[in-house]
């Protein structure tokens, strides 16, 4: 039975369940969990406002690099048939404002805490619960911890000698504060991932100079964005259903049919012309997997790709040896990215690539007023941006103390690197329900995020409604799920390239499989099939006894 908020003898709030985070997957969570299940539920954001990441990420041009109509919930049909998608991709302000309706839509504030951060969280084996602790001093005991902690939400400043001692201004692009001025401004920026190139694309015409501090070079192909045409609104509106079978059909989740020609099935002019329409259309997962079905499979398909970004390189960018340095000589098999104009900007007078890279000259030192790299230039600065990315997947976990059964450190569960079962829940930490959590389908996220709330809120319910006071997976069933994530992901290309995808982007992280490459339909139906066999692979205890159910 679902219980009533209220204060125990020891202070401890009791509720049904915690729920840690008010992104995409906090707050359907929470909306779930209390409005179809009836549970007493409170989420927990140390954010000043919901959103998650389009909260933290206000840096100018943050924009999402999946289609807007792809990238957001699919649960409120009403909502979407309402919804304006301005832009065929979404800008940060707008996927805020949309979380913020929904929010509003579904009174969903008067659940949640901000500025409220979960600092422990510790399963008590006596009652078979979890004792969460914030850090307002409170503290909560839940039946149900759900952790939508956000997968690039734990950011990453790379330690570099002397950053103390820096007298300009330093940011990190996902605590960016909005108001921030660039006027008169010598600025640098390290890091040339997603965020970097959103970040120099947009800031290079509004600064004194811009000193672009790039570690590797990145592929990258025009974004296409533009207004979303009225006609194409209604398209979006009246084909809901169709859009989302799709989505919930593929692999990607990104909205389009994956190819399913290979590179070399076709002429080398066709191909061309492929690459070219993908070119002209835009998008990072279109040009990787709209074009060809072996891109990230194939070494010759990959190099296929390659030479053709690289030749747009040699096309864009007037000074040779800078074109050289932009120009990356190994696999395409990192997050694929897209721009709006990124190579073009190295064609400004006002913008200076250093390529800090350890085959040229990496950074040695930071010191009061500039940067210093090894070959003893200091690039002089006023402003420092750290557009290097996060601790993904796991980062969050880490920051908090998680202890499961026996007071065991998440850390230590992981010492190997993060697992999961079904990236929704890890042994030893009974009901503890991941969203996003590690070994989960890498695709647009949206629709991976309502798989995973789906079959944990219907899993809840069925504890609920059959007295089960705790479900938790065998750790036979979370190593076998782990080595069906290595052998697909070791069918690709992606374990090639060092990127946080696998944990490379960190120093001293465990470089190891953070992903399912399966797809979201192979994802959706494995959940599916779990649940139909009863829950297979998961230990489920009776509420009245402590004896397996
Ligand atoms: P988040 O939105 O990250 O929310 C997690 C929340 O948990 C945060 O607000 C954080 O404050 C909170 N939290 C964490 N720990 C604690 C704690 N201990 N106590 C209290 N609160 C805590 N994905 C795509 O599919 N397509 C895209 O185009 C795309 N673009 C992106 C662009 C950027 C710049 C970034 C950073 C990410 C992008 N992503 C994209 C990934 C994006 O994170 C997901 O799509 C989605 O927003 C994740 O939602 P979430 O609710 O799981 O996590
Ligand atoms: P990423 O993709 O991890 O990019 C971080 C960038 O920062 C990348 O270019 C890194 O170089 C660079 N980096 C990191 N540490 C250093 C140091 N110490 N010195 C120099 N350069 C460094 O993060 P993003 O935020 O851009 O994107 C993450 C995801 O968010 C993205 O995929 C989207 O889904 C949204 P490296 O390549 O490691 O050599």
């Amino acid at each position: 039975m679902a219980t009533s908020p209220n204060a125990t003898a020891t202070s401890e709030i009791e509720l049904d369940a915690v729920v840690v985070g008010a992104g995409f997957g906090g707050i359907y969570a929470l909306k779930k969990l209390r409005d179809e299940h009836g549970l007493h539920v409170l989420a927990f954001d140390k954010a000043g406002g919901v959103g998650g990441t389009w909260y933290w990420n206000r840096y100018p041009g943050a924009l999402s690099d999946s289609e807007s109509h792809v990238y957001c919930y699919s649960w409120d049909k009403a909502l979407y048939q309402e919804w304006e998608f301005k832009t065929k991709y979404v800008p940060q302000a707008e996927v805020l404002s949309y979380l913020q309706s929904v929010v509003e839509r579904h009174d969903l504030m008067k659940d949640i805490r901000l500025e409220t951060g979960i600092t422990s969280a510790v399963f008590d084996d006596a009652r078979r619960k979890w004792v969460v602790t914030t850090d307002a001093g409170e503290t909560y005991l839940a039946k149900y911890f759900i952790t939508a902690l956000g997968l690039l939400a734990a950011t990453n400043i790379p330690e570099i000698p002397g950053l103390a001692s820096f007298e300009g201004e330093v940011y990190h692009t996902s605590r960016w504060q909005p108001e921030t001025s660039f006027e008169g401004k010598r600025v640098g920026v390290i890091g040339t991932g997603s965020t970097g190139v959103q970040f120099i694309t947009a800031v290079a015409p509004q600064v004194r100079h811009l000193t672009v501090f790039q570690r590797s070079p990145q592929y990258s192909v025009p974004i296409g964005n533009g207004p979303i045409s009225k006609e194409e609104l209604a398209d979006i509106h009246r084909d809901f259903d169709a859009i989302w079978d799709q989505v919930r059909g593929s692999a990607l989740a990104f909205g389009f049919e994956e190819s399913d020609i290979g590179t070399f099935s076709v002429s080398d002019e066709e191909r061309k012309a492929i690459f070219d329409r993908a070119w002209k259309k835009g998008g990072g997962f279109r040009f990787m997997f709209e074009t060809f079905n072996d891109i990230a499979t194939n070494e010759a398909a990959n190099k296929a790709a390659q030479d053709y970004i690289r030749g747009k390189i040699d096309e864009i960018v007037k000074d040779p040896e800078t074109a050289r340095k932009l120009k990356p000589k190994d696999l395409h098999a990192k997050r694929p990215l897209c721009d709006s104009g990124y190579y073009e900007i190295f064609n400004r007078d006002n913008v200076t690539l250093v390529h800090v890279g350890s085959e040229e000259t990496p950074i040695e030192r930071i010191t009061s007023t500039g940067v210093v790299t090894s070959d003893g230039v200091e690039h002089e600065l006023d402003m420092l941006v750290f557009a290097t990315g996060f601790d993904a997947v796991d980062g969050n976990y880490k920051r908090m103390e998680l202890r499961g059964r026996n007071g065991m450190l998440i850390q230590d569960h992981w010492k190997t690197g993060p697992t999961s079962y079904m990236a929704v829940a890890t042994a030893n930490f009974p009901n503890m329900f991941m969203v996003l959590g590690p070994n989960g389908p890498f695709t647009n996220l949206p629709p991976s995020i309502e798989a995973e709330v789906e079959w944990i809120a219907d899993t809840i319910g069925y504890m609920e409604d059959n007295a089960i006071a705790t479900l938790e997976p065998q750790p036979q069933a979370e190593e076998a799920w782990v080595q069906t994530c290595e052998d697909i992901a070791n069918q690709t290309l992606f374990p090639k390239a060092e990127s946080w995808i696998f944990g490379a982007n960190i120093p001293g992280k465990k470089n190891t499989i953070y992903f399912y490459m399966g797809g979201l339909a192979a994802y959706r139906e494995a959940l599916k099939q779990v649940t139909q066999d009863g829950f297979r692979g998961f230990i489920l205890e009776k509420t009245s006894e402590n004896q397996p159910a």
